[in-house]
């Protein structure tokens, strides 16, 4: 990774455009297995949680928006994912392992692109990718780190609350850690919790979407 582009953000970033943000504060889950909330001490360096991002009405618009979408099951080496996804801006083909150009990033994604990237301390037109999920009743995502060739990683939860669980190998035990993703949040994933650790998101009981916006690892790809 080139950090001199993408380097990890080293403190909590502040949104400028909103009253001040409250505290950082994690929410360690008591239903966390004991062997995990033994191992739940800290969050990731690089991992960032901001409650209420976007406002309940701007959370509305968008869920109307996104459920217009032609979302497709997730494919993934021939398999295909239970949560549906459309790609704004680059799409990753896993079939060709590369990032492709996908569509243009559409006018009702630009206020929360703008608010994430406040929330980071970035340019909007820094996080070149948006990606729309859904997770219908049942739907999960499992334990992954985003391909190389994305850098800093943001996420926003809308309709539902989700647990996002992260781990990393640590000699021959994992530690684990969790944090409830509530609708209206974001959570950053850069430096550590980017590259060292894995996460996923637990199956959902009840019909969540998100945005994921991504950061290209090389911004230079395409002339920037
Ligand atoms: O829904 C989320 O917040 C997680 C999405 C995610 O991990 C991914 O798309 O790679």
């Amino acid at each position: 990774m080139d950090t001199t582009i993408n380097p990890p953000l080293t403190k909590a970033p502040r949104m400028s455009s909103k009253p001040a943000a409250a505290p950082f504060q994690p929410l360690l889950l008591p239903e966390l297995p004991g062997r995990a909330r033994r191992n739940a001490a800290a969050l990731p360096t690089g991992f960032f949680y901001q409650r209420d991002l976007i406002s309940a009405e701007e959370e509305a618009a968008l869920i109307a928006e996104i459920a217009k979408l032609p979302l497709k099951n997730f494919q993934f080496h021939g398999y295909e994912g239970n949560r549906r996804v459309f790609s704004f801006g680059y799409r990753y083909d896993y079939t060709r392992r590369a990032v492709e150009p996908a569509d243009a990033v559409p006018e009702f994604l630009e206020p929360v692109r703008e608010q994430v990237a406040a929330f980071a301390g970035r340019e909007a037109g820094e996080f070149r990718q948006i990606l729309a999920s859904e997770y219908a009743h049942g739907a999960a995502i499992g334990w992954h780190r985003d391909k190389p060739e994305f850098g800093i990683v943001a996420g926003v939860s809308l309709a539902a609350p989700a647990v996002l669980r992260l781990r990393r190998r640590v000699g021959d035990r994992w530690e684990r850690v969790s944090q409830l993703v509530e609708p209206r949040s974001a959570y950053i994933l850069s430096g550590e919790a980017r590259h060292d650790w894995e996460h996923s998101i637990v199956e959902q009981a009840v019909l969540r979407y998100s945005l994921t916006f991504r950061m290209l690892a090389n911004q230079h790809r395409d002339g920037a």
